[in-house]
């Protein structure tokens, strides 16, 4: 019998430890997110990234941020293990905002074992993913609720929040993908996303 109380540290820490115990079968779990409440946490890792951490990802240096250092998005993912045959999930919260004139956005990464797709369902807010392949083809998609962006195996992504609310995104990839971030830091994306005389622009 659990007398562990659900919710408390000490049950979820438990519960991670049981779905990813080396060599024993997962058992299926069920974990409740609520965008209303702002509890998303899906009990695996958190990341978090402020201002400090990405501000490189941008085409001009903030003042203004380099004082405040905001965060900028945080990642919730679940407690899966990265191996072949599980699925990773997660929650992305990609804050409104802008450097000088360029939204907010994620790194942006290739996937490791780059034959791996993602698909990401917009929650709440709304942005773009930009997607790019290695021989320099680009496309934008608009995220917002009920939308699914499905990104195909061998193209980078990143996510922009065009936004003046939190753009929330959940997202499912193959565990064992892993993340390419220098890759990205090299090549750049081809087009960045600004905020110009009051419209959006992909340029
Ligand atoms: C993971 C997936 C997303 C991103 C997240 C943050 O494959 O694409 O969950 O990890 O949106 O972006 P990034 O580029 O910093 O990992
Ligand atoms: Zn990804």
């Amino acid at each position: 019998m659990c007398l562990l109380s659900k919710g408390s540290r000490q049950y979820e820490r438990r519960k991670w430890r049981t779905l990813t115990d080396a060599g024993k079968m997962m058992r299926p779990f069920d974990v409740l997110f609520d965008l209303a409440e702002g509890k998303v946490n899906l009990l695996g890792n958190r990341t978090v990234r402020r201002y400090s951490d990405v501000k490189h990802i941008f085409h001009e240096i903030d003042p203004k941020l380099e004082r405040e250092n905001p965060i900028i998005y945080e990642v919730f993912e679940a407690p899966i293990a990265e191996k072949e045959g599980d699925l990773m999930f997660l929650i992305t919260l990609l804050y409104p905002g802008r450097v000088k004139n360029e939204f907010f956005m994620t790194k942006g990464h290739y996937h490791v074992f780059e034959n791996t797709a993602e698909v990401y369902l917009g929650l709440k807010g709304k942005g773009l993913v930009l997607c790019q392949t290695r021989n320099g083809d680009f496309e934008s998609h608009e995220i917002c609720p009920n939308k699914v962006v499905y990104i195909p195996p061998y193209w980078a992504h990143r996510a922009v929040n065009t936004s003046s609310e939190l753009l929330v995104f959940f997202g499912v990839y193959p565990a064992h993908a892993g993340h390419d971030y220098k890759s990205v830091e090299a090549e750049g994306f081809k087009k960045r996303v600004f905020f110009e005389n009051d419209k959006i622009c992909i340029r």
